[in-house]
């Protein structure tokens, strides 16, 4: 016999711009709910330790070519890839932080101009986070936040399009924070809106899917 009705994790979606603090702010929250005796992980894609996550690594870093499909494809089997493992944690409780996602990978394949639809179809089936949260900054004031570092798409002109593409991916899903606020300004924000959503999640809600 087995038991639904048990509380599930909540999955919490950091996007934003390079430099917009999703990694501070994901780091800190994991610190927070961890204090509050939740159990709770911190992801983060690409998720450079597998196989398929040496390549994007390499290709970020300018060490390899490929093509803008190919690539797209594989931050998208990266997530796959770590599907049911995602899954299986949810189901046993634990809340999931997790550094960029499906949004990243349609925001920043379709900035190079690759199809909107065509970059959001390998996604579908992921499962959908219960919150995003996008750290919402103009891309001038994030390439004056120390700059940016050598990765590839570490561009403002880039940064320009993909913020556009973000816009178009916001669903209800989504709860946007100014993020040019100091940053303890911003984690008090954060707090509130995850709690919220850890709760609601706890209370059995169902996990859903992408983009359905
Ligand atoms: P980090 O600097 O956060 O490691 O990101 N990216 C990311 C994509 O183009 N597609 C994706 O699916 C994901 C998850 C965003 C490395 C860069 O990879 C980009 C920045």
């Amino acid at each position: 016999l087995r038991l639904y009705n048990e509380s599930r994790g909540a999955l919490v979606v950091f996007e934003g711009l390079d430099r917009s603090g999703k990694t501070s702010q994901c780091g800190r929250l994991v610190s927070y709910l961890e204090g509050l005796g939740h159990s709770v992980e911190l992801w983060r894609f690409p998720d450079r330790t597998t196989s398929v996550g040496q390549m994007i690594s390499a290709y970020l870093t300018n060490n390899s070519q490929l093509d803008d499909h190919t690539i797209h494809l594989l931050f998208s089997a990266n997530r796959w890839e770590k599907r049911s493992l995602m899954e299986a944690k949810l189901k046993a409780g634990t809340t999931l932080i997790v550094d960029r996602y499906s949004y990243s990978g349609v925001a920043f394949s379709s900035a190079k101009g690759l199809d909107f639809q065509w970059c959001k179809a390998p996604e579908i089936g992921l499962i959908a986070p219960d919150l995003v949260i996008y750290l919402d900054i103009v891309p001038e004031k994030a390439a004056e936040r120390g700059g940016y570092g050598g990765e590839r798409y570490e561009q403002l002109e880039f940064q320009r399009k993909v913020a556009q593409r973000y816009k178009l991916l916001e669903d209800s899903s989504w709860k946007i924070v100014d993020a040019c606020q100091p940053l303890e300004d911003v984690e008090k924000q954060v707090k509130e809106i995850v709690l919220e959503h850890v709760m609601t999640c706890q209370k059995g809600k169902p996990v859903s899917s992408l983009w359905s």
